[in-house]
C-alpha cells in the first residue's frame, strides 16, 4: 500500500472515500500529492472488495488548482521533461466509477481532476473556475476540451478567458455537476450514491461507464494533445513568469504578451 502524506482514506464496505489533504494550501495538486493520489486509485481499482470510489477535498477546498510555486520557475523543456500528464491519465482510465464530493473551491487543476469524475456532488458553497489565465497560461489537464464538451462553447470561452468562478447552482444549471447539496450533507450524499452503485454488477458497471466514455471521449484525445502542447509552450512567456510570480507575491500581475 501507499504511505500517504497528502491524501486520507477511508473504507466502508465495498466503497471507498480519498480525501485531498493539503488543507493549508487548499489542497493545491502538488507533484508528490499527484503521485500518492494516483497509485491509490490504482490500488483501490484494482482491489476486488471496492466496487466505487469518492474523491473529496474538505469543506473549504476540494482543491485549488496545480501546485503554482512547483511550476512558478519551469520553462517548457522542464514542463514536458515532468510529463505530469501521464499520471492524468492514468486516472481517466480507471474503470470503476469515481464520484466526485466537492465543497469550496475546484480551481484549475482542481476543476479538471473533478472533471475526471464520472459523477459530481456539489455542496452550495461549491466554486467552479479556471483561473490559469490570471497567472498567464491556460488549462492544461483537460479543461479546455472537458469544460467546453460540457457546458458548451460561449461559456467555457468566458470562464477560461477571464477565469471568473461560477457558483454551485449555476455549475448544476450547465450540467457540470449532478445535483447541489446543504454543505452538511454533500459527502453523506456522494457516499450513498456510492454505495447505491456497489451494489449492481461489477461487470455490468465497468461495461457501462466504459461505453459511456467510448461517446465522452471520442474526439477527446486529440484535444487534450493539442491542449497540452499549448499549455506547455506559455512557459517560454515573461507572462507565465510574471503571472506565477505575481501570486506568489500577492500582487496583480502586469501582462505585456512577452
Ligand atoms: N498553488 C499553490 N498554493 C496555493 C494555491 C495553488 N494553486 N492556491 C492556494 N494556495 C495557497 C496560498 O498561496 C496560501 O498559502 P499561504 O497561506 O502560505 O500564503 C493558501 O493556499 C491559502 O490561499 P489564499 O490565502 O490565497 O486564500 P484566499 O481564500 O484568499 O483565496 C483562492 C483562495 C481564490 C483559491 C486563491 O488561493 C487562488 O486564487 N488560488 C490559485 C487558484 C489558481 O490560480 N489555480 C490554478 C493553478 S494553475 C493549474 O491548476 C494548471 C493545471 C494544469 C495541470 C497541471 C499539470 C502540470
Amino acid at each position: 500500500m501507499t504511505t500517504l502524506h497528502y491524501l486520507k482514506l477511508e473504507r466502508d464496505g465495498a466503497i471507498a472515500t480519498v480525501f485531498l489533504h493539503r488543507p493549508k494550501q487548499l489542497n493545491a495538486l502538488n507533484m508528490a500529492l499527484m503521485d500518492e493520489l494516483v497509485a491509490t486509485l490504482e490500488e483501490l481499482d484494482n482491489d476486488d472488495a471496492i466496487r466505487a470510489i469518492v474523491l473529496t477535498g474538505d469543506q473549504r477546498a476540494f482543491a485549488a488548482g496545480a501546485d503554482i510555486m512547483e511550476m512558478a520557475d519551469a520553462d517548457s523543456t522542464e514542463m514536458l521533461r515532468r510529463d505530469q500528464f501521464a499520471k492524468w491519465d492514468r486516472i481517466r482510465k480507471l474503470k470503476k466509477p469515481l464520484i466526485a464530493a466537492v465543497s469550496g473551491f475546484a480551481l484549475g487543476g482542481g476543476c479538471e481532476l473533478m472533471m475526471h469524475c464520472d459523477m459530481v456532488i456539489a455542496s452550495e458553497t461549491a466554486q467552479f473556475g479556471q483561473p490559469e489565465i490570471k497567472i498567464g497560461v491556460m488549462p492544461g489537464a483537460g479543461g479546455t476540451q472537458r469544460l467546453t464538451r460540457t457546458v458548451g462553447k460561449a461559456r467555457a470561452m468566458e470562464m477560461v478567458l477571464t477565469g471568473k468562478f461560477i457558483g454551485a447552482k449555476q455549475a448544476e444549471a450547465w450540467g457540470l455537476v449532478n445535483r447541489v447539496v446543504p454543505v452538511e450533507v454533500y459527502l453523506t450524499e456522494a457516499q450513498k450514491l456510492a454505495h447505491e452503485i456497489a451494489q449492481m454488477s461489477p461487470v455490468a458497471v465497468r461495461l457501462a461507464k466504459e461505453a459511456v466514455l467510448k461517446n465522452y471521449e471520442s474526439f477527446l484525445l486529440d484535444g487534450l494533445e493539442f491542449e497540452r502542447k499549448n499549455f506547455y509552450l506559455l512557459f517560454s512567456t515573461e507572462d507565465q513568469k510574471e503571472g506565477m510570480q505575481a501570486f506568489i507575491e500577492k500582487r496583480p500581475a502586469k501582462f505585456t504578451g512577452k
